[in-house]
């Protein structure tokens, strides 16, 4: 699939004249539409959250949540600006709700995560139930159910969202609408969803409707549990760690269908063997302090710094102190369509 050579003119001409039938010459771009591996033009990147948050807050003053609808800061990829996109396949940013706001309610098809960087007891109202929110608790937005978003603590919060809206533009699928009010009616008690689907048991007659986990906040210190008790027991990864995938438990699949998630525990003086994936992936630091090394650069990471490692891109993680890194990809979408691959340090790629 090498390509061609500078075409003759005689083959120039004749381009030309199927052009005008809205005609093209495959043999002209086939190396380009089928490239021998992904050639991504995402970069990796850190965001220090010391950095990022002064703006943040600023942004607070110079417009309201309910003014801004979502008062976001988007995390754009230096590889992919003007964009809105974090990888070629996600939007990340980070939002702000003060004190006392509301951000009001709305719904669209594309899926929402919220993964909580800074403060305690802003909260998140999804599909009639309510769950405050506390730093490294994962929430999820399925596509289609209102949500609405506010503070009734006296302190800021500040979270990271994901989405799927490269993906959802790609398929010309997206749709959205306002909430005729600012807050939806709340049919169910807060934690009501944990209750029920969370704890290992599901109410008898329970039906699987939705693609995403009826679990709709995974509470950190669950999470963290979970892993401070298995690193006695389980093997690290020479690549993650111990990382964890949130799974949505009436059927052991994803929690969102077109985004993965993860918590992992990198132990102090953790030196990750090389590592790539076709899926793009996006790291939350929660706790400890460490390293992404990419090629030739290293980017240094602490508590509440965001940071990317590329599609396809080798990359290693180290860690100096216990660490606990959330993250997420567009993982399932990949397995779905059959696409994804893994390649670890020297072992050849799978497929
Ligand atoms: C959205 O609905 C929220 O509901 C946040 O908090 C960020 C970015 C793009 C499109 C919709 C939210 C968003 C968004």
């Amino acid at each position: 699939m090498d390509t061609p050579s500078q075409p003759s003119p005689e083959r120039e001409a004749y381009y030309g004249r199927i052009s005008e039938e809205h005609l093209a010459p495959l043999w002209e771009v086939l190396a380009g539409l089928v490239p021998k591996e992904p050639a991504t033009k995402a970069r990796a990147h850190v965001w220090h959250y010391d950095k990022v948050r002064p703006h943040v807050m600023e942004a607070g003053e110079l417009i309201t949540a309910k003014e801004a609808e979502r008062r976001v800061l988007v995390l754009e990829n230096p590889g992919l600006r003007g964009q809105s996109r974090i990888t070629p396949t996600l939007y990340a940013g980070l939002q702000l709700i003060l004190p006392g706001e509301i951000a009001p309610s709305h719904r669209h098809t594309q899926s929402a995560l919220r993964f909580v960087i800074e403060g305690e007891g802003a909260y998140t109202a999804v599909d009639g139930e309510k769950t405050i929110m506390r730093e490294g608790d994962f929430v999820i937005t399925p596509p289609w159910t209102w949500h609405d978003h506010g503070n009734d603590s006296d302190r800021p919060m500040v979270w990271m969202d994901g989405l799927d809206v490269p993906i959802v533009a790609f398929l010309e699928t997206g749709f959205a609408e306002s909430y005729p009010e600012e807050s939806q009616p709340l049919s169910r008690p807060e934690g009501d969803a944990l209750a029920r689907y969370g704890m290992g048991l599901l109410p008898e007659g329970y039906e699987q409707r939705a693609l995403c986990s009826p679990v709709f906040n995974y509470p950190y210190d669950r999470t963290r549990e979970a892993l401070e008790t298995m690193r006695r027991q389980d093997e690290w990864d020479p690549c993650h760690g111990l990382r964890l995938r949130y799974v949505n438990p009436v059927d052991g699949g994803w929690a969102m269908p077109t985004i993965g998630t993860f918590m992992q525990l990198l132990p102090k003086g953790f030196a990750g063997a090389p590592y790539r994936a076709t899926d793009a992936t996006v790291f939350s630091a929660v706790e400890g302090r460490g390293r992404l090394v990419v090629g030739d650069e290293t980017f240094e990471w602490g508590p509440r710094d965001v940071f990317i490692a590329p599609g396809w891109t080798r990359y290693r993680l180290e860690a100096d102190e216990d660490a606990v890194v959330f993250s997420f990809s567009d993982r399932p979408a990949q397995e779905k369509l059959g696409l994804w691959r893994e390649d670890r340090g020297n072992r050849p790629a799978a497929g």
